[in-house]
């Protein structure tokens, strides 16, 4: 039974190899090997996680044979290359996706089961890499699954930060963090490669010289170098053989770090330089969409972009390649500007380095990158101070300085020296102090810059990036975000994956358009019961997983209406609190009335620094312990905090959502991506027109999504014309009631000083505009109601949302990246 690959998961059929077959009997055969001749352990002293060891290291032998074709394959077939850079990676547990995407979850279960050992079990037990913040991480990690799935050849690059995002627990409501030692019992998924590694400087000065042909050169003599160690994870695609690498860079002392104090005995300097030298990798920067002008920060970025670039011109040249032909093995996706550095440091590695004269190193590099932007707040544009930047990096600053002297020559020109348009495109920004603009930069440096939804991609050009678009209009492009249905579907929801593969087959997996063949089958009322039976089951699990964490009990009957995402006023989850208050008061005015019963669901991470983020975590969970304990109430509404946000936490919330709440303020949000998620397992959105909600809701229909708020348009009408919260509030007395109710400190114990900071935001300068969209929100809450008292339209409604959320596929978005942007074509590997 195990000579032949029973799983049926398409590969060209070849004979099971007795070491890294699929079978049960091989799998089990593995296990045990793994757990004797690697760890030394046998079945009576062997523990849970020495078992999930043996696991993961028998499915990584699996997916290393896969790898080295890929690799073999890649190199002897000289095939181009795309390289992205990213400072963030949120991949999520390993385990479980790689294997769905083998094909040998059914496989393994049983082998597991043979053994004893409860898979599931050991699945829980997975430590996530959690080296992302967010949104912007996790995109990255669904591109890396789909490149992989369409077998582009690419490379994945980063840092493998010893500590990612912080653990956050809650206590007497409040956030408090935790350090994420992800590494402490060790990562199964890596190989790291000790031989592979690059000396990076920081600090000192620049030389200049004429070389003996009268050339003039420049050396940079710096303060300090440092090590970068490459750390190799395999990334598999979907049932096919193509296995991509993630190279993650750690921070290390070069091997003759301060020899010279040692050798005087001086053991603290030594140890000191070493300590500087690791702490570069050490920890991830827990902010999103706001900057922290720090020159550790500054130093990460540097370390992990040229530690990249210098990897990909060795791959290049290895290849037996000219350097001059750069630009057409490799390009370069800049994920956000934080590798925007890239830039100046190719220029260097090509002119200091390679030798390349400056019009030449222009064109390769002009020709590598690509820019995607991931905001539309105008802070989070990333600036460095500039004699911070010099500090650091004092040859980048002179290549700065030139590109920006060559730039501003070509501007005046064509902008007939418009001086405030050519200030506002410099690299260069001036006031009290001289700073460097990051985007700017990745502008300029790129041949093509992207936004993330279509919405977002026309605001670039007419706000942030307005002035780049004008003079470069060609360069601007729209690359919808999408996410991968392996994890999202095949993987977070078995039970609807396999509801749905029962009537339309397994297609969908890799063609998510073919979800528009469920359709029809709104129609059925068997399905539909079906349907809600697997939202049920998915709440209840949910449900059991809240009593566990929080003790509290909440009805798997009742409507969950979720919002889950890092915590930021413009994403407005005060907003939301807004709208409970408002019902826990109308349910207090009249104990007696109907209500559909509710549980709302929040979870998500604020920045450590970011105080009024903070504040609105204490205020959710301070109404939460009002509202949840009132016996007016009855447990008609409960309210949830779900603590320590993350993609393990996420997979389980998404499949049991009912409500998806995406109540940002219009033009705030670029593209949102968990919108997509909870829309595809069949949650229905109450969203404002931002981000990629216009397009979902395009797809889903109208009268499937609800809609409401200012659109970006008028936001931007309202505030130039002064936007005024207090008339909202005088004129609206829910509303008002609500203000003064959180201001009196009944839900803080009567202390009324406690959220002051927040309702004084919201009462005199709201950025976010809560007022303004208030009633707006209330009025669609009511309907989000009354659909659901009707559970067999609500059930239509959720299979509609499910079966046209076909386009929203990151495989849809790496095909537009991948035919618009890089030109890279796929590369089938082929197994010997
Ligand atoms: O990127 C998010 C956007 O807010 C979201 O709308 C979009 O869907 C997603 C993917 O395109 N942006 C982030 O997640 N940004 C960060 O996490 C971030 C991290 C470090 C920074 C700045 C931003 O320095």
């Amino acid at each position: 039974a195990d000579a032949t690959n029973g799983n049926g998961n398409g590969h060209s059929p070849y004979l099971e190899d007795s070491r890294t077959g699929l079978g049960v009997d091989t799998l089990k055969r593995a296990i045990r090997n793994n757990l004797f001749y690697v760890q030394g352990k046998f079945p009576e002293i062997a523990t849970r996680n020495d078992y999930y060891m043996a696991i993961a290291y028998a499915v990584r032998d699996r997916l290393l044979q896969r790898w080295v074709a890929s690799v073999k394959q890649y190199i002897q077939e000289k095939h181009r290359v795309v390289a992205y850079l990213s400072a963030e990676y949120l991949l999520g547990p390993h385990l479980a996706n790689n294997l769905i995407n083998l094909g040998i979850y059914k496989e393994t279960e049983q082998a597991c089961k043979e053994l004893g050992l409860d898979l599931e079990w050991l699945i829980e037990k997975e430590v996530e890499p959690g080296l992302g913040n967010g949104g912007l991480g996790r995109l990255a990690a669904c591109y890396m699954d789909s490149l992989a799935t369409l077998e582009v050849p690419a490379i994945g690059y980063g840092i493998r930060y010893q500590f990612g995002i912080f653990e956050q627990d809650i206590r007497d409501g409040w956030q408090v963090e935790d350090t994420d030692n992800w590494l402490r019992r060790g990562n199964p998924w890596e190989i790291a490669r000790r031989e592979l590694s690059y000396d990076i400087k920081f600090g000192g000065y620049v030389q200049t010289y004429l070389d003996r042909a009268g050339k003039l050169c420049f050396n940079w003599i710096p303060e300090l170098v440092v090590k970068g160690v490459a750390y190799d994870t395999p990334i598999l695609g979907y049932k096919v053989n193509t296995a991509n690498t993630l190279r993650l860079w750690k921070s290390e002392a070069p091997h003759s770090f301060d020899f010279q104090s040692f050798n005087a005995g001086d053991y603290n300097s030594a140890v000191n330089s070493k300590i500087i030298c690791e702490n570069i990798s050490k920890v991830l920067y827990p902010n999103d969409e706001q900057i922290e002008g720090k020159r550790l920060r500054l130093q990460q970025q540097y370390f992990f972009v040229s530690c990249s670039l210098q990897d990909m011109i060795g791959i290049h040249l290895r290849q037996g390649e000219k350097i001059h032909d750069f630009h057409k093995k490799f390009v370069v996706q800049l994920n956000d500007t934080h590798p925007a550095i890239g830039v100046a440091e190719l220029m260097r590695l090509l002119m200091d380095v390679h030798q390349l004269e400056w019009e030449e190193a222009w064109d390769i590099t002009s020709k590598t990158f690509a820019y995607t932007n991931h905001t539309l707040l105008p802070e989070a544009l990333e600036t460095w101070d500039l004699q911070l930047f010099g500090s650091v990096l004092p040859r980048h600053l002179q290549l700065i300085y030139e590109i920006n002297r060559r730039f501003v020559d070509y501007a005046t020109i064509k902008l007939y020296g418009n001086h405030q348009k050519i200030s506002s495109l410099s690299l260069i920004g001036e006031g009290p102090r001289k700073y460097i603009k990051m985007a700017n930069l990745a502008c300029l440096g790129s041949f093509a810059i992207n936004g993330v939804a279509a919405l977002h991609s026309e605001l670039l050009k007419k706000t942030v990036l307005k002035d780049w678009y004008e003079l470069m209009p060609h360069k601007f492009q729209n690359k919808t975000n999408g996410v991968t249905p392996r994890r999202w579907m095949v993987l977070a929801n078995p039970e609807l994956t396999n509801l749905i593969s029962g009537k339309i087959g397994e297609g969908w997996i890799k063609n998510l358009h073919e979800l528009k063949q469920l359709e029809p089958f709104a129609d059925d009322p068997e399905f539909r019961k079906e349907w809600m039976q697997v939202k049920f089951n998915k709440k209840k699990a949910l449900a059991k997983r809240i009593k566990k964490r929080l003790g509290v009990d909440v009805d798997p009957n009742s409507m969950f209406d979720i919002l889950v995402k890092r915590i930021h006023e413009y994403k407005r989850q005060h907003l939301k609190v807004l709208h409970i208050i408002t019902l826990y008061n109308q349910i207090k005015k009249n104990p007696s009335m109907d209500v559909v019963p509710r549980t709302f669901i929040f979870a998500g991470k604020a920045a450590p620094g970011y105080r009024k983020a903070k504040l609105m975590i204490k205020l959710i969970n301070s109404v939460g312990e009002i509202v949840n304990n009132d016996p007016d109430i009855n447990g008609r509404i409960k309210v949830v905090f779900y603590p320590n946000y993350n993609v393990t936490n996420a997979q389980k919330i998404y499949p049991a959502a009912d409500v998806s709440e995406q109540i940002s303020t219009a033009g705030k949000e670029a593209s949102g991506t968990g919108n997509m998620k909870l829309s595809l397992n069949g949650a229905l959105t109450v969203g404002t027109l931002d981000g990629a909600n216009v397009e979902i809701r395009e797809c889903v229909g109208e009268e499937n999504f609800f809609l409401f708020g200012l659109t970006a348009d008028e936001v931007a009408k309202v505030k130039s014309e002064g936007y005024k919260p207090w008339d909202y509030y005088s004129e609206n007395p829910n509303l008002k009631e609500v203000i003064d109710q959180i201001n009196s400190g009944y839900f803080s114990h009567l202390d009324s000083k406690v959220f002051k900071e927040l309702t004084d935001s919201l009462l005199y300068d709201d950025q976010y505009l809560l007022f303004a969209d208030y009633q707006s929100y209330i009025d669609t809450q009511a309907k989000v109601e009354e659909a659901f008292k009707d559970q067999d339209k609500w059930a239509r409604m959720s299979i509609l949302n499910t079966a046209r959320m076909g386009k929203f596929s990151s495989d849809r978005s790496i095909r537009e990246y991948c035919d618009e942007i890089w030109k890279v074509e796929s590369v089938p590997v082929t197994l010997d």
